[in-house]
């Protein structure tokens, strides 16, 4: 591994980039958040038992330190239960474990209350998660935004969720919505602030003195490249950047660090909200990927969208994010299948096209031209050899490396941490 390594998500978001976070964090200094918030969902199994994080870093379960750099928005009160809920599962984190950025956005109860009217009122729903973030980015953005060093002093603080407020409240009266009270908001975060406080400091000091010492950091994305806020499937998408470029800028790491980038995409595709998905399957397959694969939302449990593996988006993605290597993972997942189709282009208004197009009216427009492979009808759970899987599956693999250009270095073959094959 280099010593500084960036890992996203590839399509739209719930890859297993966690998982594989979590076993390359035996190799990492330190892990790294560097966007999103709280709508970020990972699951992993470690030893059979189930971790689900959306905050934290998943190298803590490694016993690694992690920092939640200022490219994030977090919701106190859902950070604060995050830490309780591991805590009880037996892993108690120390400031001295996780640092938090201060000038990282507060997502407000007030944020979530906006997310949901707006998607409310929109003529065409987003499928956001509801808690707050693009509100929250928005705040950013538009300079009203709480930071999380704000927690410190209760005066400022409550000037600020003032105004802030101010705003909120015109726009949940313009939708119908109550107002919020910013004393009431300020009591609440300031009731928060003591637990919350100790965990606080300054990223990028943190993180260029981790450089310095020759620390290995891992930086671990949050949702995926076609839910980039530019370059996704706008507006069907997230609130903040899921390029690598993001890493630099969400952690305050020196912006000519070299890092590499590993992208994680699933042998299949997912996606939950609303908006364009070429490849995407419908009725008894659909649902036979929902069930193998356990497609349900981590944090809202809304079943994902399934369709098959979209080789022309991740061709796009991979020069976007400058990946060179890929991790596959939920092979497991086709193990019943007789065939399996690969999209390897579009057909809009019957022209083919390479690449998925910019505008929303043409993506939804894109039909999928597949390209068919046969299926493997047998286990592949738990294979740790490449030469161990079914001729049909390695020739899967193989065919994703060839028309993508790329090398797959890992597949992944079932939740648990270790049920992976490492290729080269
Ligand atoms: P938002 O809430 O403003 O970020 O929603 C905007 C779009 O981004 C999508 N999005 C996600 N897609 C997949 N997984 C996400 N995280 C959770 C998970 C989602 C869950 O890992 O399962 O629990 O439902 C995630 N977060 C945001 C979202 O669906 C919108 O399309
Ligand atoms: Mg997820």
């Amino acid at each position: 591994m280099s010593n500084k390594l960036i890992v996203i998500g590839m399509q739209w978001g719930d890859e297993g980039k966690g998982r594989i976070v979590d076993l390359l964090s035996q190799q990492a200094d330190r892990v790294v958040r560097f966007n999103g918030g709280h709508n970020a969902g990972h699951t992993l199994v470690v030893e059979g038992q189930t971790w689900k994080l959306a905050l934290l870093p998943c190298g803590l379960l490694h016993g690694k330190p992690g920092v939640i750099g200022s490219g994030l928005v977090i919701d106190p009160e859902a950070l604060l239960a995050e830490l309780d809920r591991v805590a009880q599962q037996g892993l108690a984190i120390t400031p001295g474990q996780l640092l938090v950025d201060e000038t990282a956005t507060l997502v407000l109860p007030s944020h979530a209350a906006l997310d949901q009217a707006e998607e409310a009122q929109r003529r065409h729903p987003i499928g956001t998660t509801g808690r707050g973030i693009g509100p929250a980015f928005a705040d950013r953005a538009g300079r009203r935004a709480i930071r999380v060093g704000d927690l410190a002093d209760p005066t400022l603080l409550a000037q600020k969720v003032d105004e802030a407020l101010h705003y909120h409240n015109s726009l949940l009266a313009a939708w119908g919505q109550p107002r919020h009270d910013p004393a009431a908001t300020v009591s609440r975060l300031l009731a928060l602030a003591p637990r919350l406080l100790p965990y606080v400091g300054s990223s990028w000091q943190r993180l260029q003195q981790a450089d310095q010492a020759g620390e290995r950091l891992l930086f671990e994305g949050a949702q995926a490249l076609m839910l980039d806020n530019s370059h996704g499937s706008y507006p069907f998408v997230t609130a903040s950047s899921t390029l690598p470029a993001q890493a630099v800028l969400g952690s305050g790491l020196g912006a000519a660090a070299q890092a590499s980038v590993l992208g994680v995409c699933k042998a299949y595709t997912t996606r939950v909200g609303a908006g364009p998905f070429p490849s995407e399957l419908s009725g008894e397959l659909a649902d036979l990927l929902r069930q193998r694969g356990h497609e349900y939302g981590t944090n809202t449990g809304r079943p994902r969208r399934c369709g098959w593996l979209d080789i022309a988006l991740l061709r796009q993605g991979l020069q976007l994010a400058q990946v060179r290597s890929l991790a596959l993972t939920k092979l497991d997942v086709l193990d019943t299948l007789p065939s399996l189709q690969l999209c390897v282009g579009y057909r809009i208004r019957g022209v083919f096209q390479a690449n998925f197009p910019a505008s929303a009216a043409e993506q939804a427009a894109c039909e999928p031209v597949y390209e068919t492979l046969p299926g493997w009808q047998q286990s592949t759970v738990g294979i740790r050899q490449f030469e161990a899987l079914p001729a049909a599956a390695q020739a899967y693999v193989q065919r994703i490396a060839t028309l993508l250009d790329c090398p797959v270095s890992l597949v992944s073959t079932s939740p648990e941490r270790e049920d992976i094959i490492t290729l080269q």
